[in-house]
């Protein structure tokens, strides 16, 4: 019975690691070619440098060979014999050996790194390099993917550079470890046992961001609390910086607009109050004394009910600049969102971002970047491109994408996000012409920006496997490797994510990755079809809603989105509506005003159409959008069983846990599809077309269900 028992806990724990170990499983290598040629390549490692950045990239090269070789190669510190892997800042190498990688050291910037297999003195070396420590390590987890990922290594020639200054995590992590739209469990930060205690999960989390190339992280909520900024709580955001830093990760905070009422005695907060200015230039200093390499804030202001310079008569531009001018002498940045709307403004709530910001158009201090969600009303299944974007010329814009799935079934559904992220990244915004990308707008080509970033809000808790959803590690993945790219094509990360997360199987990959590419396709199929936006239920966003109408500010209501009425479905904003469309460039403002141009997935967004307009399918609008609400269904279906054929690839614990996962995501895209279509088809008075299965309960039945304890409803 012990020994039943002890082999239980054994065989759970390491299987659990599995899960925990997110996309750094370092397998060991099949393939008995390729583990010769590895051997081969690399005979002893030379580590040049003793920071702690390089230990820890050292001991990655020893876990990493270990693991996935099964021996550690000899490690030397100078540069005898052949076949050496070479790790070290170009600060360490020879003059011989720069001059060999004249033409790519030139070519790197800062964080960049070279991976290149140089013949020396008539030796064979692989060099990996770069112009910092944090550039080496990066250099060295991209090695190790490429063993990893079972490439070969003959002849190596890399010469990479991130394209985004700022690739930032923003934690919507509460002081009381409750985390807002948080799916996998509760705050890694725990700030009772801080600054004392360093969890190793804090440790584990560094390196696997600085796998991907994340720089930065904000730890606390943009609904913030003034509390994070006092000296308590400073002394142990102190503790997670001084952990983070060894792995490239500066630590910003959310910054209470109204803080110095708050925790500074203040009567204000009027960011043109002589006090008030006094008081966030002390914070300033007092944080930066703490933690000199502070990334900067994150600001949420007159946002939602947050605090900010409007309740003092002054504008965004005010507000920014007075806490730009506070972290500017330590190179601090202010991250100000523009994700604003009000109840008080009668506008379509898309347009009023666009309204209030873009005049502002070069206005902020050079160390204000703007932050703009990806579209412009919410973190929807899919929205056009925020036209923000390209619009404001004279200042920098990073994007805000959410990686916590919030309105795309949680971290129940699989749902693989880069391939929205590259949806949203490619769209051409016409800003300067033809090829005016958004990936252009934030890598800072378009219009020279010096100030760069993309920012995505965190699906990561303390859940043994970080983000709840085992496919949803590839979303934190995903993000880190566009952030570092936005030119990378999204099956490329669902390649080198399964291969580094589970398995080099061909047979495996290709059809597992085929349902992560649709998985996208599906949750906006089974949930809002056609342009249909914002119908989820109300606060939680658990399920469906969309017959939700009675909430105080009528933008919260679902009914304002669909607007569905006996004529039709779709928000008019076209010229003869809203003229939302006019806020885009005028090549794109015409494509979707224009029936005929509209891409048929926007369609909702843009137009009230009627049940009976005719797709380019031939079918009834009503019969298209049923259709694709069993489409998604029947995507999960097709999900589910390309997975049940994995068992053989996959650990069973993380088979086990798919499989039930989607099953749930099977439930609620039916029940998705049933509520909606209920719904609807009071308006539309229609039945539905062939091909689309039965409801299984009545309208009546889903809008009784309510769900107090929904997660992340703060
Ligand atoms: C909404 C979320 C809300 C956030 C808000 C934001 O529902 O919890 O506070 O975005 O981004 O989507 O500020």
């Amino acid at each position: 019975m012990r020994f039943v028992f002890l082999f239980f806990l054994i065989s759970f724990s390491t299987l659990a690691q599995k899960d925990y170990k997110l996309w750094l499983q370092y397998n060991k290598v099949a393939n008995s070619s390729l583990v010769s040629e590895y051997k081969n390549n690399f005979k002893s490692i030379v580590v040049l440098g003793n920071s702690e950045t390089i230990k820890i990239a050292e001991k990655e090269l020893k876990t990493g060979f270990l693991d996935m070789l099964g021996n550690i190669p000899e490690i030397k510190s100078d540069i005898k014999g052949e076949c050496n892997l070479i790790v070290g800042s170009q600060s360490n190498l020879s003059s011989q050996i720069k001059t060999e990688l004249q033409s790519d050291l030139v070519k790197i910037n800062d964080e960049g790194f070279i991976i290149k297999s140089i013949s020396f003195k008539n030796k064979r070396q692989i060099i990996i390099t770069g112009k910092t420590d944090v550039a080496v390590l990066y250099g060295v987890f991209n090695f190790l993917k490429i063993v990893q990922t079972n490439k070969s290594v003959q002849n190596l020639n890399i010469a990479d550079s991130p394209k985004t200054n700022i690739r930032i995590l923003n934690h919507w992590d509460n002081l009381d470890r409750t985390v807002e739209r948080g799916y996998a469990g509760f705050s890694l930060w725990n700030w009772q046992k801080l600054p004392d205690f360093i969890d190793q999960r804090y440790i584990d989390y560094a390196r696997a961001n600085a796998s991907i190339g994340i720089n930065g992280t904000v730890l606390t909520n943009v609904n913030a609390n003034a509390l994070i900024l006092t000296p308590q709580y400073l002394e142990k955001v102190e503790a997670l910086a001084n952990v983070f830093r060894p792995y490239g990760i500066k630590v910003y905070l959310t910054a209470r607009f109204s803080a110095p009422i708050e925790i500074g005695n203040l009567k204000t907060a009027d960011p043109k109050d002589a006090q008030v200015i006094q008081w966030w230039k002390n914070k300033a200093t007092e944080i930066y004394k703490r933690i000199p390499d502070f990334g900067g804030f994150l600001v949420k202001a007159n946002s939602e009910g947050q605090p900010g310079p409007q309740n003092y008569g002054r504008n965004h531009v005010d507000g920014a600049n007075m806490l730009a001018d506070a972290v500017a002498p330590f190179s601090g940045v202010i991250m100000w969102r523009a994700f604003v709307y009000s109840e008080h403004d009668a506008n379509d709530r898309a347009k009023q971002a666009y309204a209030e910001f873009q005049p502002y158009d070069g206005k902020f201090k050079e160390n204000v970047i703007v932050q703009v969600k990806n579209g412009a009303i919410d973190f929807q299944p899919r929205e056009p491109f925020h036209p923000l974007f390209g619009a404001m010329p004279k200042t920098p814009l990073m994007m805000e994408f959410q990686i916590t799935q919030e309105y795309l079934g949680f971290s129940t559904h699989l749902v693989f996000l880069p391939k929205l992220f590259q949806e949203v990244l490619e769209s051409d915004t016409y800003q300067k012409g033809k090829g005016s990308t958004v990936a252009k707008v934030i890598d800072g080509t378009l219009y020279q920006n010096k100030l760069t970033g993309i920012a995505g809000v965190a699906n990561i808790g303390n859940d043994l496997n970080w983000t709840g959803h085992p496919f949803a590690q590839v979303n934190w993945y995903g993000f880190g490797r566009l952030a570092w790219n936005p030119y990378l094509d999204s099956e490329i990360i669902a390649d080198e994510w399964l291969r580094s997360t589970f398995s080099n199987d061909e047979n495996f990959i290709k059809t597992v990755k085929n349902i992560m590419m649709e998985s996208r396709e599906a949750v906006v199929n089974y949930m809002t079809p056609l342009g249909l936006h914002h119908i989820m239920d109300t606060g939680h966003h658990y399920g469906p809603g969309p017959w939700v109408s009675d909430l105080s500010r009528p933008e919260w209501n679902p009914t304002y989105y669909h607007k569905a009425d006996k004529n039709g479905i779709g928000f008019d904003r076209s010229k003869s509506g809203t003229n939302a469309v006019t806020q885009y460039a005028t090549e794109v403002a015409k494509l979707f005003d224009n029936l005929e141009t509209c891409p048929e997935k926007d369609f909702l967004w843009f137009h009230h159409l009627s049940w009976d307009y005719k797709l380019k399918n031939g079918q009834t609008l009503w019969n298209g959008l049923a259709l694709k609400y069993q489409e998604g269904v029947n995507q999960v279906r097709e999900m589910q069983d390309v997975w049940n054929e994995t068992e053989k690839y996959v650990d069973s614990e993380r088979f086990n846990e798919v499989k039930m996962l989607l099953e749930i995501q099977h439930k609620e895209a039916k029940w998705w599809r049933d509520a909606c279509l209920l719904y609807f088809q009071q308006f539309s008075g229609k039945e539905l077309p062939a091909g689309v299965e039965k409801p299984t309960q009545t309208l009546e039945y889903f809008k009784s269900l309510k769900f107090p304890f929904a997660p992340g409803n703060g």
